[in-house]
């Protein structure tokens, strides 16, 4: 009996003690929180702008609209010019001169809803990019939007402070990089703020195919993005939210810029063929997870690393980080519409989906 009460008073004491620690715990979290939340306050007020940076536009609130459409939206899908996936044919000769053109342009990111972009001549992505590795790739920059910008190109080794600068508006850049490495990688505007550029429109892809690579029949690049909203964009067009990138809380998802519009126009191929999708996500902050239903990807070459013996074979979803790129092999030999899609669903929801189209079948479907 006594020693009962002997362990039911060291468990009183044990589970007090426990309890203080808790709230000892509890209490170190809040003023570590709040501690964090002092230095973040002064480090931004030590780095806020001297500079001319435009402040980025919030509604403040984190109203979603996604799904937003307005009532001729199927026809208007229908109407909608895809964004060439097909990759073009490499630059010719030693040097790929590639010249980029930096514009305000106002896009469509889905059917009805439009978008004032910082982007390029061409809308958003940029053009596509085709080297081959070991090729000198020559970049002019023009910039001919309102504000400065730069573009930082992931398949170059050069040092950032040289090359990927800041141009005026009216202004041009230029600068050589060789394409030693062989991969699909992102290009982008890295003025800050870099969030708000890259979500503004401002990337796109460049290939570097090496040469040992298997023959596929037909290549097609897709550019993974998110957007932020801070309208609907029907009746005028929607700029970018700071509060809903931050939140990571985008209102469309899309390959190439446009939700869906390879369901409305899918990509094709013959059964049997090897096709080959080159992807770069370029974010700004989230993941694509890259899968196509109703096959297994036969070849993937994860992150870009186009090493043979890197490869992985037969896999069912392959994550492409923000900032990334994978490349992936597939042979269909059953004609049917094969769905390429983020697998995280909430992505497809909101538009990175679309459609594979083998052996030219009837019909459509959405997943
Ligand atoms: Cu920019």
């Amino acid at each position: 009996m006594a020693a009962r009460t002997k362990d039911s008073n060291s468990f009183a004491l044990v589970a007090v003690t426990a309890i203080l620690l808790g709230l000892l715990v509890g209490v170190l979290g809040i003023v570590s929180v709040l501690m964090w939340s002092d230095a973040r306050d002064s480090r931004s007020a030590q780095t806020q702008p001297a500079s001319s940076m435009p402040m980025p536009a919030s509604s403040g609130s984190l109203t979603s609209y996604s799904g937003a459409a307005p009532a001729d939206a199927a026809e208007l899908a229908k109407a909608h010019v895809p964004y060439p996936a097909s990759l073009p044919a490499v630059a010719p000769g030693p040097v790929a001169n590639v010249h980029l053109v930096l514009k305000d342009v106002t896009i469509d990111i889905a059917p009805g809803v439009k978008y004032a972009a910082w982007a390029w001549a061409g809308g958003a992505p940029g053009p596509i990019i085709h080297v081959r590795q070991g090729q000198l790739v020559h970049i002019t920059l023009t910039n001919d939007g309102a504000i400065p910008h730069s573009v930082d190109f992931h398949a170059a080794r050069v040092a950032p402070n040289e090359d990927f600068v800041d141009v005026f508006p009216g202004k041009s850049v230029s600068y050589t990089f060789r394409a030693n490495d062989a991969g699909v990688f992102m290009y982008h505007c890295g003025t800050k703020p870099v969030l708000m550029h890259i979500a503004n429109g401002m990337y796109g892809a460049i290939v570097v195919e090496p040469a040992n690579l298997p023959h596929a029949d037909k290549n097609y690049v897709l550019v993974a993005s998110e957007w932020y909203l801070d309208s609907d964009g029907i009746g005028k067009p929607a700029s970018f939210d700071m509060a809903k990138a931050h939140a990571r809380m985008p209102d469309w998802m899309t390959f190439n810029g446009y939700s869906g519009q390879y369901v409305a126009h899918p990509l094709t191929a013959k059964p049997g063929e090897l096709v080959r999708f080159w992807v770069v996500d370029a974010g700004p902050s989230l993941d694509t997870d890259f899968h196509i239903v109703g096959t297994i990807l036969d070849t993937a070459y994860p992150f870009g690393d186009m090493n043979p013996a890197d490869a992985l074979h037969n896999v069912q979803t392959v994550t492409v980080p923000a900032g990334g790129g994978g490349v992936f092999d597939v042979k269909i030999d059953k004609p049917g519409l094969y769905p390429f899609v983020s697998h995280a669903f909430a992505a497809v929801d909101q538009g990175q989906v679309g459609l594979l189209n083998v052996g030219n079948v009837k019909g459509t479907m959405s997943h």
